[in-house]
């Protein structure tokens, strides 16, 4: 086994607070879990219900069907969207196949639909601030006609765009982003186009900016970060990328078993963090292997407290 053949001892693990699961992410897969025991498996799963390969592989097991579109679906079979959320194309194919629909869009998620809409409605043209083909992005944007919104990724992107008119201009983002890099991507709009309307509250979500908050922390005191998450999802990665850009070696590690010694080599204070899909067993285990000689070693580092819950479907509820 791997984790055996691991030398390492370092003098401290520090754990990020917050880190892992967010209020999205839990009613999303409580959204599977309940459709599963209310309507009997299989169901079916557009897209991975959130980005981390051990939550998708826990919901197989319980019966969740992943497939990448609604045409996969067979004819009466229970769809679930994904909490990256869908286009409305995608919405309308679902109910032009008369399945039954379970949205496990994340509330932070749509209210950046409803928010687009509500400037589509206006007659304003819609700059999206994120990365190209994200779902969530893919979602997003597919809330207006093709061609309505335009995709901005960094500074440079700014400079390149051309709008129709640029006092009826508004721009929202993408829910998990880097706070910092989307600051500049604002200020070189705002700079080029002094009138652009802004979301009245921040876009990018409250469990992102924690985490990013929490893991800046981390870096203080930490010279070698593990960020627990899978490779595509973007907030995770935006974790590493946070950490390194506060001058600390930083991993992306699916979980225990993608640690090695070369990772650790002359590393004596670890600090752990996870992104918002990654379930908390993955960051014990981590734990575990980096305090296997001393459990003492582990402390947590608290930035901010959490309460945030979403609820599920009233169909869903017991
Ligand atoms: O958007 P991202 O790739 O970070 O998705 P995720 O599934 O890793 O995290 C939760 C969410 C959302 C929306
Ligand atoms: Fe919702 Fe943010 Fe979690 Fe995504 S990361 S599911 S937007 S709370």
């Amino acid at each position: 086994m791997q984790q055996q053949t691991v030398k390492i001892q370092p003098k401290s693990v520090f754990l990020a607070q917050p880190r892992g699961f967010c209020a999205g992410v839990e009613r999303a897969i409580e959204i599977v879990e309940r459709s599963i025991e209310v309507f009997g498996a299989p169901v079916y799963v557009r897209h991975e219900i959130v980005h981390n390969k051990h939550v998708v592989e826990g919901l197989k097991q319980k019966g969740a069907v992943f497939i990448k579109e609604v045409e996969d679906a067979p004819d009466g079979a229970l769809l679930i969207f994904s909490a990256h959320g869908v286009s409305k194309k995608v919405q309308e194919d679902g109910k032009q196949r008369g399945l039954r629909v379970m949205d496990a869009t994340c509330p932070l998620v749509t209210k950046v639909h409803l928010e687009l809409l509500r400037h589509y409605a206006n007659g304003d043209q819609i700059i999206l601030i994120g990365h190209q083909g994200h779902p969530e992005v893919e979602g997003t944007m597919g809330q207006a006609p093709e061609g309505a919104v335009l995709l901005v990724s960094d500074p440079e992107d700014v400079t390149n765009l051309i709008v129709n008119d640029e006092n009826k201009l508004a721009f929202v983002t993408q829910t998990t982003l880097s706070v910092d890099d989307t600051k500049d991507v604002i200020a070189a709009l705002q700079t080029r186009f002094p009138n652009i309307q802004a979301p009245k509250k921040e876009d990018i979500c409250y469990a992102t900016s924690n985490r990013q908050m929490a893991v800046k922390d981390l870096a203080k005191v930490s010279d070698l970060i593990l960020v627990v998450g899978s490779p595509n999802s973007s907030n995770s990665n935006r974790l590493r990328e946070v950490a390194e850009k506060e001058g600390c070696k930083a991993y992306l590690i699916e979980n225990a078993q993608a640690i090695t010694s070369a990772m650790l080599e002359g590393k004596e204070n670890i600090g752990v963090t996870a992104g918002a899909s990654a379930p908390e067993v993955l960051i014990e285990e981590v734990v575990s292997l980096l305090s296997q000689h001393d459990k003492n070693i582990v402390s947590t580092r608290e930035t901010i407290e959490e309460n945030v819950h979403f609820s599920i479907p009233k169909e869903l509820k017991a």
